[in-house]
């Protein structure tokens, strides 16, 4: 029988490439999707056919429960979140809500649907659990590159959501032996990527100023460097810490780290423009504690799970500027949720 695999996030950049991936694997791939009349479950349905949907909320106890006993999953996948880092900061007390306390509440809708309690620890036949952990808990960094040990110093709302739910796996795992495990993710992007992260406000703003559509590009602080890779790649490896022999946590990323400047050289360059005339260095942009340098060590899922990145930097940055071209050459409009390559 297929395998049936619940995804929260969905409707996000991950949760497209995830369901995509483990369709083609031959699951059974359900959604959870939340509110009354999402716009964003249109793509969704329109990209994503072969999925059915359950609705339910991160911040709804009941609702998970609930999402859990219809759709009988042997593996979750929570990618639902608050995950822009700025917003962490506007909403402290909901990214709090959502990317933190929603991970217990979707583990206690597994524990309990699957009837674990302390006395009764998780047997064979469990329902598996990936947690959506991020490089944002590395922060200020203790050491480069950062792997599965490097201690965690989050410097946002949102990272320290992150480094809650990072724990509560873990704990879960421990304490009920459940096979719940955390993926620590460094930035993965894509033409699906979100328009207000910095790899698509570039790539779209290339875009535009190409096609005369706009004559500046506004960004915070160019220096911050991040290991950015492609999120096509990155699924994949949630599905292989699913399927290990043992539930461990492994850092997923490329090994290289550039700056923002760098990328939108590369950007520009490759839309045929010269960066300088066109970028504006804006100060109201900087957040209010930054984190400066980030490079994974993925060692540990390259020997354990044979994971590897198969997108270099400057063919990611290619990918995004060409399909943000063709976007609105095409008459697309990257803010209506509908236009998605
Ligand atoms: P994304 O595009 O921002 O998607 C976030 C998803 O979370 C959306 O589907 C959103 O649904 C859903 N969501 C928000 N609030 C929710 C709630 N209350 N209940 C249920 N779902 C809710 O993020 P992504 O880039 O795909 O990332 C996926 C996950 O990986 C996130 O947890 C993110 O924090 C984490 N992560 C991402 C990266 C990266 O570089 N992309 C790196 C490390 C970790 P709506 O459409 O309903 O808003
Ligand atoms: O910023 C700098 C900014 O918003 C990257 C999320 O998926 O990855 C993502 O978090 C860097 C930062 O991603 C602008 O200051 C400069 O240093 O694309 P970002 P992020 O904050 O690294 C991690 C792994 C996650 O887990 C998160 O969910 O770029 N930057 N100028 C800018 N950033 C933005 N957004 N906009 C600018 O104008």
């Amino acid at each position: 029988m297929a395998r049936r695999a619940l995804i929260t996030g969905i409707t996000g950049q991950d949760g497209s490439y995830l369901a995509e991936h483990l369709l083609d694997q031959g699951y059974d791939v359900w959604g959870l999707v939340r509110g009354q009349a999402n716009p964003r479950v249109s793509r969704v349905r329109k990209l994503l056919q072969d999925v059915q949907l359950v609705r339910g909320d991160l911040l709804d106890q009941g609702s998970l429960i609930s999402a859990v006993e219809r759709v009988q999953p042997d593996e979750v996948y929570n990618l639902g979140a608050i995950s822009f880092v700025p917003m962490s900061w506007e909403q402290a007390e909901l990214t709090a809500e959502v990317t933190g306390m929603g991970v217990l509440r979707m583990l206690e809708a597994i524990r309990v649907c699957s009837g674990i309690t302390s006395s009764r620890a998780a047997g064979s036949g469990q329902i598996r659990f990936y947690q959506a952990s991020s490089s944002e808990m590395f922060g200020q960094v203790r050491e480069t590159p950062q792997n599965e040990r490097t201690p965690f110093h989050p410097r946002s709302p949102y990272g320290v959501a992150k480094a809650y739910g990072h724990f509560l796996t873990q704990n879960y795992r421990e304490s009920y032996g459940m096979f719940a495990v955390s993926g620590i993710l460094f930035n993965h992007e894509s033409p699906r990527r979100g328009a207000e992260f910095v790899t698509r406000k570039v790539s779209l703003g290339a875009a535009r100023i190409k096609l005369g559509l706009a004559s500046e590009l506004r960004l915070g602080n160019l220096s911050a460097r991040r290991d950015w890779g492609y999120a096509g790649d990155y699924v994949q490896a949630m599905r292989l810490m699913l399927q290990a022999d043992a539930p461990e946590d492994y850092v997923i990323g490329t090994g290289r780290t550039q700056s923002v400047r760098e990328l939108v050289v590369a950007a520009f360059e490759a839309a045929g423009l010269d960066w300088e005339r066109y970028v504006v260095a804006d100060q109201a942009l900087h957040r209010p504690a930054e984190v400066d340098l980030l490079c994974a060590d993925p060692k540990k899922a390259r020997v354990q799970l044979g994971w590897e990145p198969s997108v270099p930097f400057e063919d990611l940055v290619a990918m995004m500027v060409e399909s943000d071209i063709k976007l609105l050459s095409d008459g697309g409009d990257p803010d209506q949720d509908s236009s998605w390559p």
